[in-house]
């Protein structure tokens, strides 16, 4: 199935048409120190020509733990147009250039985007988990090209990281997300190894988490405020 009203714009052409419409959401557009400088398509956002660049968008990453303090991971869909079929952290995508998700007062217009995006890729449902849930804690600067078609699209983003634990329901959309599991920390760690000689595939950004954050966070979920800073952490 393809996108009729956009086969003549051949970079998206060939792609799952749900996912071509979405290119279309109107992405904040910031500087280095994540002031907002104007707004831009996702697809403007994510090509490679453009992040080459300088451009740079402001995006979320939600950490979603059960009562038994595992993390809940999903396995992006065959359909998306940037990393197809890799695992990652719970939730990622964009606070839309609008007044209730530009509003800056405690990342609350990232926690209402983070609440939507929960909604639509995992069906869970907001009275399950509401903004009061959802915990920010600090932003991470980083730069990745796509994988595995490397050189058209790719991130630039300065990504909120938001942390929730709470026990849900969960009903995957099936165009967002191919699986979703729940794991431990051990069982990360061995997917990460594994995934490093094998050919399971981990999100850059998620890498990244991981290895420099994730787990300063996890052993603190009991308090989890303290993990809070006001930084910026450069990875590009
Ligand atoms: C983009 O995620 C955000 C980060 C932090 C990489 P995404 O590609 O899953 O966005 P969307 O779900 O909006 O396609
Ligand atoms: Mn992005």
């Amino acid at each position: 199935k393809k996108a009729l009203s956009t086969m003549a714009d051949s970079v998206l052409h060939g792609y799952d048409d749900t996912q071509v419409a979405l290119m279309g959401e109107e992405c904040i557009l910031i500087d280095r120190n994540d002031n907002v400088t104007g707004s831009a398509s996702k697809k403007t956002c994510h090509l490679m020509e453009n992040i080459n660049k300088g451009m740079l968008h402001r995006a979320f990453s939600v950490f979603l733990f059960n009562s038994d303090g595992h993390l809940l991971l999903q396995q992006r869909s065959q359909a998306k147009i940037t990393f197809p079929g890799h695992f990652t952290n719970t939730c990622c995508s964009h606070p839309l250039h609008s007044p209730a998700e530009l509003e800056d007062n405690g990342a609350i217009g990232v926690k209402r985007a983070a609440q939507r995006k929960l909604q639509h890729e995992l069906g869970i449902d907001p009275r399950q988990l509401s903004i009061d849930n959802l915990h920010y804690l600090t932003r991470v600067h980083y730069l990745a090209e796509n994988a595995p078609d490397r050189g058209t699209w790719g991130e630039h983003e300065i990504d909120y990281i938001l942390i929730a634990q709470k026990d849900v329901d969960v009903t995957p959309n099936l165009n967002e997300v191919e699986s979703y599991t729940y794991v431990s920390q051990e069982q990360l760690r061995k997917m990460i190894e594994k995934s490093q000689v094998g050919n399971s595939l981990i999100t850059p950004w998620f890498r990244l988490i991981e290895d420099r954050l994730l787990m300063g966070w996890w052993n603190n979920l009991h308090n989890i405020q303290q993990c809070r800073d006001s930084q910026i952490h450069r990875f590009c």
